[in-house]
């Protein structure tokens, strides 16, 4: 008897549950490799080369590879550091604008073959990818377009030779996750003797399209950074901060890399912007983006970099944290406890989600398979979606009992696109609803600091949206 009736409900409630389709994409959409790039949220940047030996930021092209000589070099230190810090990629400057190269290229004598380090044995390169591998992290290679040694510097010569060189590093060290393309060019180097200014056109003299089909040939996954993309863009300041309002889509065409005045719409994107090219948000741990002694006090602290974090990461981007080794060739002892202290503040600050599991409403859903309980089971696969002619809606958290709370992380489902054009967060106050934040943009995580607040329940409103919004996570700490 007991059963026939549970069989009888069951069908009753199949009968009248009508399934929905999901929400279709909104376009642009990420591929899958930017949507793991974006899952990564932090990575290192090391600057390392021959500035590190002569003091510089930028060398003239002219510098004796006996000079690159670190004196205990050890890049498992490095990634050791990178990884407790919760790291999960590195991306080493192999070449930087002095030309000088950290792996044996056949290609030049300008590298580590002719240096003191190893008798000219080593390849730093490969140690580094070793150590990254063996670590877990990913890894990445910055190989400067521009390159003040190099005599065919600004002819048709030298795109063969940097082609040459992209060729050789991704055979010979394969998994690349991200190539970094530097839009600086400064004109004036030792170019093999000429000592002259030499000026490219930045738009048509690298022909990337070309070179970077050659690099995909051998690494399809590869993700490439530059000012304009096309896989990650640069933010347009080098302080490691994204817009307020931060869209992952901008429309290249007309960009290239070192096309003046484009910074704010890097920093920015363009919500009608026909391609997924998000913002990478590079900063270094010190002032300068090689070591220098004179900066071993004015390494970024904890609170900072926590600072650049909420302010990139926390804004739907990627931090890319620089921090150089010093001449031994070892992250500085400086540099190390402000990383695990920084890491430290983020296990503090994000300890426990108080809306994991909790009760929660939401005042429309699309179908029972997306209902604001998607939004605190965990999982990110699943979202919270509305139906598609709806373009704002609002889910509320009850606590059950009062909380104290700092922050809201929302995430939005960026695999179906980019969506919410603004939303505000309120908190159950003297039996009334208050506001305590709002925002621009969520993209694929927002994190939203608020003033302290003490409540039982709190609302989050999406107040506008390209088409019906898809939210997977709402988090509180
Ligand atoms: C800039 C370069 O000129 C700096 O030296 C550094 O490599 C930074 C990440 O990019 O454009």
């Amino acid at each position: 008897m007991k059963l026939s009736f549970t069989l009888i409900s069951f069908l009753f409630f199949s009968c009248t549950q009508k399934k929905v389709a999901p929400p279709l994409p909104v376009l642009p959409t990420p591929t899958d490799a930017q949507l793991a790039w974006h899952d990564m949220e932090l990575n290192a940047f090391v600057h390392f080369g021959i500035n590190t030996f002569t003091d510089k930021e930028w060398g003239y092209g002219d510098e004796s590879e006996k000079i690159f000589n670190p004196t205990s070099c050890n890049p498992t230190q490095w990634v050791s550091v990178l990884k407790e810090a919760g790291f999960k990629g590195l991306i080493l400057t192999c070449k930087h604008h002095d030309g000088f190269c950290l792996w044996p290229s056949q290609y030049t004598a300008h590298s580590v073959k002719n240096s003191l380090w190893k008798n000219g044995k080593g390849d730093l390169v490969r140690e580094v990818a070793e150590a990254c591998r063996q670590a877990g992290l990913k890894f990445g290679i910055y190989l400067s377009p521009w390159d003040r040694n190099h005599n065919n510097y600004g002819s048709p010569a030298y795109i063969a030779y940097y082609r040459n060189q992209l060729k050789e590093l991704f055979t010979a060290y394969p998994n690349v996750f991200e190539m970094w393309f530097d839009g600086a060019n400064g004109g004036d180097g030792f170019y093999g003797g000429k000592r002259e200014v030499r000026k490219i056109d930045g738009q048509h003299y690298y022909d990337w399209p070309a070179t970077l089909g050659l690099v995909k040939k051998i690494d399809p996954h590869v993700i490439f950074f530059s000012d304009a993309g096309p896989d990650v863009r640069w933010v347009g300041n080098e302080k490691g901060i994204v817009g307020e309002t931060n869209w992952n889509s901008i429309t290249p065409d007309t960009l290239y890399a070192g096309k003046p005045g484009i910074e704010k719409l890097l920093n920015e994107g363009n919500e009608t912007g026909t391609s997924w090219i998000p913002a990478e948000c590079d900063v270094s741990i010190r002032p300068g983006w090689f070591y220098h002694a004179r900066e071993d006090s004015l390494v970024k602290t904890p609170e900072q970099l926590f600072d650049i974090y909420l302010k990139s990461v926390g804004r739907g981007s990627v931090m890319l944290l620089n921090v150089p080794p010093d001449r031994r060739g070892l992250f500085h002892e400086n540099d190390v406890k402000s990383l695990l202290g920084f890491r430290k503040l983020l296990n503090e600050e994000f300890k426990t989600d108080l809306a994991f599991r909790a009760k929660i409403k939401s005042d429309a859903h699309r179908g029972n398979d997306y209902t604001s309980d998607n939004l605190v089971d965990g999982n990110p696969e699943t979202y919270w979606a509305t139906d598609d002619d709806r373009t704002t809606g609002s889910f509320e958290i009850d606590f059950d009992e009062k909380i104290k709370m700092n922050y809201v992380v929302l995430k939005e489902y960026i695999k179906l696109g980019q969506r919410i054009k603004s939303f505000s967060v309120e908190a159950w106050v003297n039996d009334g609803w208050k506001k305590i934040t709002s925002a621009t943009t969520m993209g694929h995580k927002r994190i939203l600091k608020t003033d302290p607040v003490e409540t039982n329940k709190i609302r989050v409103n999406i107040l506008s949206a390209r088409t019906c919004p898809v939210i997977s996570s709402v988090e509180v700490y």
